[in-house]
């Protein structure tokens, strides 16, 4: 029987070499289990002359006390072990200094946006906003583009589910919604995103457009002229600016006129414009008998690009940091 002793050896070493809980676990059942290696002594027991049994039988419940011991003492250990790693890896020193989060700034097209806003609302324009998903009446029945008009092609416009609702191609939907629930006389700015499918150096399948409508009982064209000067010579800070009015044509303003703009060097066509065609003031829920407006529209990356003296209208929407911080 002194395989006993040999066996509660080599116990007590696989223990100590066992380096989790699983492996500790297996070659417990190794030594105890129920073919373990102190089972199968045990069960040899009744083999032995009765004389020898008792004397074998205690010597081998002695050495499965001192196995199950050391088992015990090896769990421990390793539980101690865990904690003391989870506590090592996962501790948090509170006394460190924090990482920072550095500070963020506003994007140079928000920041013309905002400055427009101001400006037009010194004017006594109203700021209003409408939803970037909209319904084909909005935008384009309602601003007399009727069921053929070649700017509701799937060419040019991003259509959602179906051909009734789509990404707005202008801002001119909120200032219907607006005309919807305000009755004149009228005075309001439409900023925003919009949406035509073009994609080059110039033109950018999302871009910004500012819109302006004002409808009172004697809004003229010479008004119109007015209100677009002084705007341009507020935002550009220059008086020395020349602006001309080309005529032209829009499904929803008529007379109809492009604006140009000159520093001196060329003209630059920086927005279009015009009085409010009936049709659409009517579809507005505006008084045509009493009423007229006139309504113009400007790319605000346009003016952007032109304030900054930026030339390539992408740089605004690929996030490039090291663009965007000049900004700041
Ligand atoms: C209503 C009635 C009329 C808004 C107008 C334009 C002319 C125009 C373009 C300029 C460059 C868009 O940013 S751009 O691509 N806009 O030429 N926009 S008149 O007319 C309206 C709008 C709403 C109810």
């Amino acid at each position: 029987m002194s395989d006993v002793d040999a066996i509660v050896a080599q116990a007590l070493a696989e223990f100590e070499s066992a380096k989790d809980g699983v492996s500790l676990e297996n070659v417990k059942a190794r030594f105890l289990g129920k073919s373990g290696l102190v089972t199968d002594l045990l069960k040899q027991l009744g083999k032995l002359p009765a004389e020898q049994r008792r004397e074998a039988g205690s010597r081998i419940n002695d050495a499965k006390g001192r196995i199950e011991q050391a088992l015990e003492d090896r769990r421990s250990r390793l539980r101690e072990e865990e904690l003391e790693r989870k506590l090592r890896d996962e501790s948090i020193d509170v006394t460190q200094p924090g990482r920072g989060q550095g500070r963020g700034a506003l994007h140079p097209i928000t920041l013309v946006r905002s400055r427009i806003e101001v400006l037009f609302r010194s004017l006594g324009f109203d700021v209003a906003e409408g939803p970037e998903i909209e319904s084909d009446f909005y935008n384009f029945t309602a601003l007399n583009m009727p069921e053929n008009h070649p700017a509701r092609s799937m060419h040019d416009t991003f259509y959602v589910e179906g051909q009734h609702h789509l990404l707005r191609t202008h801002t001119s939907p909120i200032q219907i919604h607006y005309m919807l629930r305000n009755p004149p006389p009228i005075r309001v700015l439409a900023p925003g995103r919009v949406y035509r499918s073009d994609s080059d150096a110039t033109h950018s399948p999302m871009f910004h457009q500012v819109e302006g409508l004002w409808i009172d009982e004697h809004a003229s064209f010479s008004d119109l002229k007015g209100v677009v000067i002084e705007f341009l010579e507020k935002f550009f800070e220059r008086t020395d600016l020349e602006v001309r009015f080309r005529p032209s044509f829009f499904p929803f303003t008529e007379p109809s006129a492009e604006i140009d703009m000159s520093f001196g060097q060329g003209w630059l066509e920086i927005g279009g414009c015009g009085m409010v065609h009936p049709n659409v003031l009517r579809h507005g829920n505006v008084d045509v008998s009493r009423y007229q407006g006139f309504a113009f529209g400007m790319g605000i990356d346009r003016l952007a690009m032109l304030r900054y003296g930026v030339d390539d209208l992408r740089l605004f929407f690929q996030n490039d940091l090291r663009f965007l911080r000049q900004f700041a």
